[in-house]
């Protein structure tokens, strides 16, 4: 009995001892192949990093490249902020929010998404717009997410209310009407109100005539890559005086008469439009792009294309030219702003098609921007990682590669197509 269990017992033993004898190979083996492999992948992510080494991105102004960090309070800041030389080199601009109190997460958002890509490293003031007084809550948090100063602006009741020029029964029927169309905001007193405020008031108002530039965010935006460059150098470098990323065919039913009420002013007008220079044959060519037919029928000259105003980089002294003001007054008198719903997209694009030169409008391709419900990407794989990108540009919502896009147009009619805006 004794002898038995001695006998499993050594066995038993024995089977550990060569188990264990196994488990040390393997480990050792396997620690060993660890190696050769951890090898293997140093080499090659080593390649993998130093690919790009060529064309990293330096800050301009300090040399230090952007830390992986995204805290906004750091050395680095406070660093720039203390070189005389950056601060000479901030442009005259401010970033510009319209913006209503219970928007503030989406205002938090896209002012997040935009300190991160661009503002941290530059500390423009932010410039905030309202038709009622911001709350404190509002306040407080804007100004805590912004790297830069920040103000806040009360628009005048007389330059945000409906005129009381309005025709009340027309207008309420032209409501109700746009309303079972279905048109989007058809039924909406304060998104025309709005509209018209951002057509002709924003640039007027106090804050804003400290400024040249100013650079429009809305709440609920994103920015998808790194600025290679301050958009608002390269605007006053190459003096450029309106800048887009995303270009579309407008929605017809929002703009019945607007376009003839833009030939009456031509008509009036006609020194202040310039068609050797302008871009008159981006909004009214509708011939065939490339291999494609326009997929939008216009009833009208106008070929609907406009600027996605949600994003805007401009000139305020063209907004506050007299000659805008004349088309802002002229299209105002016809009411369209009330009894349709004229959007301040068409106004601007077509204000700017008219008034400007065609190589003072700037499409800004590599920035990267959503606004629900479309986006654009940078196409070039290599912009996406210089510039750390999160999106992609064979998606759905990359309306640049989709037929309701006007980019097409803007490089067949517009000021053609160019690459690298800094060098
Ligand atoms: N203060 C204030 N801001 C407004 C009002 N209506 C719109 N806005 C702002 O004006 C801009 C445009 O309004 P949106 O509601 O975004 O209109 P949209 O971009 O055409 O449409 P969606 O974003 O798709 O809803 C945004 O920055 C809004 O915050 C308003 O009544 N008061
Ligand atoms: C408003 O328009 C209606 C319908 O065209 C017209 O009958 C009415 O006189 C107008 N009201 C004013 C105050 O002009
Ligand atoms: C900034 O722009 C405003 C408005 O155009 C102008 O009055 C002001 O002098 C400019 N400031 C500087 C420092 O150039
Ligand atoms: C715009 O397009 C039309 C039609 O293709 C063409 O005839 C015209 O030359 C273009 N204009 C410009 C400025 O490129
Ligand atoms: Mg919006």
């Amino acid at each position: 009995m004794h002898k038995g269990l001695a006998l499993v017992e050594s066995l038993a033993l024995c089977f550990f001892a060569v188990y264990l004898l196994q488990l040390g190979w393997s480990v050792l083996s396997c620690s060993w192949q660890a190696k050769q492999q951890s090898g293997e992948y140093i080499r090659r992510s080593y390649d993998v990093v130093h690919k790009f080494d060529g064309m990293r991105r330096f800050d301009d102004f300090s040399g230090f490249p952007k830390l992986s960090t995204n805290t906004y309070v750091d050395n680095v800041l406070v660093n720039i902020d203390n070189d005389q030389n950056f601060k000479n080199a901030r442009e005259n601009a401010t970033l510009l929010m319209l913006v209503r109190n219970r928007e503030l997460e989406g205002a938090l958002k896209s002012m997040r998404s935009l300190e991160d890509r661009f503002n941290r490293q530059y500390q423009y003031d932010w410039t905030f717009l309202n038709d009622v007084p911001f709350d404190n809550d509002f306040i407080e948090a804007t100004t805590a997410m912004a790297s830069g100063k920040t103000q806040y602006g009360l628009i005048p009741s007389e330059e945000w209310d409906r005129p009381d020029w309005i025709n009340e029964t027309v207008f309420e029927t032209s409501l109700q009407l746009m309303n079972e169309k279905g048109v989007i905001y058809g039924g909406s007193k304060s998104y025309r109100n709005m509209c018209r405020f951002n057509s002709g008031y924003f640039f007027r108002q106090e804050l804003l005539l400290n400024y040249d530039y100013y650079f429009r965010v809305e709440p609920d935006v994103e920015y998808f890559c790194d600025f290679p460059y301050d958009p608002f150098k390269v605007m006053r470098e190459q003096r450029k005086k309106y800048g887009f990323v995303i270009s579309m065919y407008e929605y017809e039913d929002t703009i019945p008469t607007l376009w003839d009420a833009v030939e009456e002013f031509m008509e009036e007008y006609p020194e202040l439009i310039d068609f050797d220079t302008n871009s008159f044959d981006f909004i009214t060519d509708s011939g065939l792009v490339g291999k494609n037919t326009p997929i939008i029928d216009s009833n009208s000259r106008y070929n609907l294309c406009h600027f996605w105003s949600n994003f805007e980089i401009a000139d305020l002294r063209f907004f506050r030219s007299e000659r805008y003001i004349k088309f802002f007054e002229f299209l105002d008198s016809k009411g369209g702003f009330y009894y349709e719903r004229w959007g301040d997209a068409p106004v601007h694009s077509i204000g700017v098609a008219l008034l400007m030169r065609r190589d003072e409008i700037i499409h800004f391709d590599e920035l990267g921007y959503y606004h629900i419900p479309f986006s654009t990407c940078p196409s070039s794989n290599l912009m996406r990682i210089a510039q750390r990108c999160v999106c992609d540009p064979d998606i759905d919502e990359n309306i640049d590669v989709r037929l309701n896009s006007c980019l097409m147009r803007w490089w067949k009619n517009g000021s053609g197509k160019f690459f690298m805006k800094h060098t």
